[in-house]
C-alpha cells in the first residue's frame, strides 16, 4: 500500500499550505464577513465553530478529497458493520454496539451482540437500583455508602472522567473513589475514612489479570476481610467484578452472578459505556445512564450519516490531520469551560495519545508522515493564568479546542457569563491578536511594544452544547472517538491495539522479584546499578 504522503491529495494539500502560511486569520475574517457564521456546523445537538482555523474553502475541500482517497467512507461503514478492522489482534471495533437501541442488529461472528449488550445494562441496571434503593445490604446488614472502582487505563479514566462530569446528576449519599495506581498511597487514601460494611469494590479489568489493578483488588480484599475477623463470606457481598474473564472473576472469589462481562470488541479506551461504567450507573443511575448511551447514539449516527462538509468528527478529525501533517504542530490543548470536566482531558489523553500513537501503518511500512499529535489541557479559566502564556505569545503553533456550555450547572450571580465571555475572548485573541498599532495606541513606550504585540492567527474550535448533562457528556465523548477515527483512517495506521501499553504490563515483571532477592543481575549497568542502590536502601 502506497504511502498516504504519496496520495495527489496529500500533494496537494502540502503545496495549498503556502497559499495560507501567507495569510492570516485577520485578513480572512476582513475579506468575509460571513465567515464566523459560514464557517460552522451542528449535529447531535453540539455546535462548532472551526472557523477561526488556518483554511479557506479550498483547505477543506482538499482535505475532504483527502478523506474520500483514503477510504473513510467504507471503513466508517466497516467499523460499524463488525469487520475485524482491529487488523493485529483481529477483532471488530464495536463499541457503537454499547450504544446501539435494543432491537437493533449488530453481528460479530454471526452473533448479533446488542442482544447481549442491552442483557448486561439490564443487569447492571437491577445492581446500581439495588444499592441505590438500600436493598443491597452489606455482610453486616449496612447499606452500601461508598462505592470505590478499582482499575487502571481503559478501566479507570472513563469512570472517574464520567463520574467528575455528571456529578451533579449523582446520588449525594454514596460516596465514589477510585484506586488505579499500584503505590498504594492510592488505596490508603481512597479508603481510609471508609467503613468497610459500608463499602462496595467494583473490581473492573478486562482481563483480570493487569498488575496493577490485582494487586489493589488483594489489598482490598484483605482491607474488608481483616475488619470481618477473616470471614470470606464477606467477599460476596462487598465486591463485584467487570470483566471478559469469567474464569479469573471466579478464582478471586467472586462470585459469577456478581460479575458484569464485556467483549473483545470493546478496547479498553473505548469501554466507559460497558460494563465499565457500573460505577457511572451506580453514581448517576440507569436512566441518566442510558441518557448518556443515546447521546454517543446519536453522534454515532451523525457521523455514519452527515455529508463531510457538515460532519463534526470528521471536520475535527481533518483539521488535527491539517495541523499535524502540514503545519507540524505536535500538540492539541483540550480547554472545557466547566469544572466538571477537569478530568475530560486526561481522559482524553488516552483516547487520542493510546489510538493514534503509531508508526507502523496498517501493511506493516514505517509511516513517513507525522500520526496522533500530543493532547493536554486543563480547564478554563485555570489554564488562562499559567499555560495560555505560551499559547499566546510562544513559538509553537497549538490548535485549541474550546468547550463551553450556554448554561451552567450550578447558577450563581455573573459567574457563567464571566465563564463563557472568557471562552469567547481567548478564542478572538489567539486568532486577532493585538497589532503593534494597537499597542502604540495605549500609550505604551516604544522598547516594550513587541512585548505587548501579539501576532494572532493561532488557530482554535469553539465547541457549544446547552448544558452538561448525561446525553451531552455522551454525545461529546462520541465526537471524540470519531475524530480518533477520522485521523486514524486518514493515517492508515490501527487506532485500536495498543502494544506500547502491553509491553509496559510485561515490562516489570522481571525485577518485581529481583528487587527482593540477592539474585545476581544480568540487565545492562544502568539498571544494575539502581536496582542495587534500592536493595540497600529500600525501607
Ligand atoms: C486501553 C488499554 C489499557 C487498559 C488497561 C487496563 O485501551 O488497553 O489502558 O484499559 O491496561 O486493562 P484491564 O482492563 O485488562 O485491566
Amino acid at each position: 500500500m502506497p504511502s498516504r504522503a504519496t496520495l495527489p491529495e496529500w500533494a496537494a494539500l502540502r503545496k495549498h499550505r503556502d497559499t495560507i502560511a501567507s495569510t492570516n486569520l485577520r485578513a480572512q475574517f476582513a475579506a468575509d464577513p460571513s465567515r464566523g457564521t459560514r464557517m460552522a456546523a451542528s449535529g447531535a445537538g453540539l455546535f462548532l465553530d472551526y472557523s477561526k482555523h488556518r483554511i479557506n474553502n479550498d483547505t477543506l475541500a482538499l482535505l475532504r478529497a483527502l478523506a474520500d482517497a483514503c477510504g473513510l467512507r467504507s471503513r466508517i461503514e466497516a467499523m460499524f458493520r463488525g469487520d475485524h478492522i482491529n487488523l493485529t489482534e483481529d477483532r471488530a471495533v464495536l463499541h457503537t454496539a454499547l450504544r446501539a437501541k435494543r432491537g437493533a442488529t449488530v453481528s460479530d461472528k454471526g452473533v448479533n451482540v446488542v442482544g447481549e449488550v442491552h442483557g448486561v445494562l439490564d443487569r447492571m441496571a437491577v445492581c446500581a437500583d439495588a444499592i441505590r434503593s438500600g436493598a443491597w445490604r452489606g455482610h453486616t446488614g449496612s447499606r452500601i455508602r461508598a462505592v470505590v472502582n478499582v482499575g487502571i487505563g481503559g478501566s479507570d479514566l472513563g469512570p472517574v472522567m464520567a463520574y467528575e462530569a455528571l456529578r451533579h446528576f449523582s446520588d449525594r449519599s454514596i460516596a465514589f473513589r477510585f484506586v488505579s495506581n499500584v503505590d498504594s498511597t492510592d488505596f490508603a487514601e481512597a479508603t481510609r475514612d471508609l467503613d468497610p460494611a459500608e463499602t462496595l469494590f467494583i473490581i473492573s479489568s478486562k482481563t483480570f489479570t493487569t498488575l496493577e489493578t490485582m494487586t489493589n483488588a488483594h489489598t482490598a480484599r484483605a482491607w474488608l476481610l481483616k475488619a470481618f475477623g477473616g470471614d470470606e463470606q464477606a467477599v460476596a457481598k462487598h465486591f463485584v467484578a467487570v470483566s471478559t474473564n469469567a474464569k479469573q472473576v471466579a478464582a478471586f472469589g467472586i462470585d459469577t452472578a456478581n460479575m458484569f462481562g464485556f467483549w473483545d470488541w470493546v478496547g479498553g479506551r473505548y469501554s466507559m459505556d460497558s460494563a465499565i461504567g457500573l460505577s457511572t450507573m451506580l453514581a448517576i443511575g440507569p436512566d441518566n445512564f442510558r441518557a448518556m448511551l443515546d447521546g454517543m447514539h446519536e453522534m454515532d449516527e451523525h457521523f455514519r450519516t452527515a455529508p463531510w462538509e457538515t460532519n463534526l468528527p470528521v471536520i475535527m478529525g481533518l483539521l488535527a490531520v491539517w495541523y499535524a501533517d502540514f503545519f507540524g504542530a505536535q500538540t492539541v490543548a483540550v480547554l472545557p469551560y466547566d469544572q466538571y470536566l477537569k478530568r475530560f482531558p486526561a481522559y482524553l489523553q488516552q483516547l487520542t495519545m493510546e489510538s493514534n500513537g503509531k508508526r507502523i501503518a496498517l501493511d506493516g511500512s514505517v509511516v513517513d508522515y507525522d500520526t496522533g499529535a500530543v493532547y493536554w489541557g486543563e480547564p478554563g479559566t485555570n489554564g488562562q493564568h499559567s499555560f495560555y502564556q505560551l499559547i499566546h505569545q510562544g513559538t509553537r503553533l497549538i490548535p485549541c479546542d474550546f468547550i463551553g456550555f450556554h448554561e451552567g450547572l450550578n447558577p450563581i450571580g455573573a459567574h457563567h457569563d464571566i465563564l463563557m465571555a472568557n471562552v469567547f475572548a481567548q478564542a478572538e485573541a489567539l486568532a486577532f491578536g493585538k497589532t503593534p498599532e494597537q499597542v502604540k495606541a495605549e500609550g505604551t513606550p516604544d522598547w516594550l511594544v513587541p512585548h505587548r504585540v501579539f501576532d494572532g492567527n493561532r488557530p482554535s474550535s469553539v465547541i457549544l452544547a446547552q448544558r452538561l448533562d448525561p446525553a451531552t457528556l455522551g454525545r461529546l465523548v462520541a465526537l471524540y472517538e470519531m475524530s480518533v477515527f477520522t485521523q486514524g483512517t486518514i493515517w492508515n495506521i490501527n487506532s485500536f491495539d495498543q502494544w506500547g501499553v502491553e509491553l509496559g504490563k510485561q515490562l516489570a515483571q522481571r525485577i518485581i522479584p529481583e528487587l527482593t532477592s540477592h539474585t545476581p543481575l544480568a540487565h545492562d549497568s544502568s539498571t544494575n546499578n539502581l536496582i542495587a542502590i534500592y536493595r540497600e536502601k529500600r525501607g
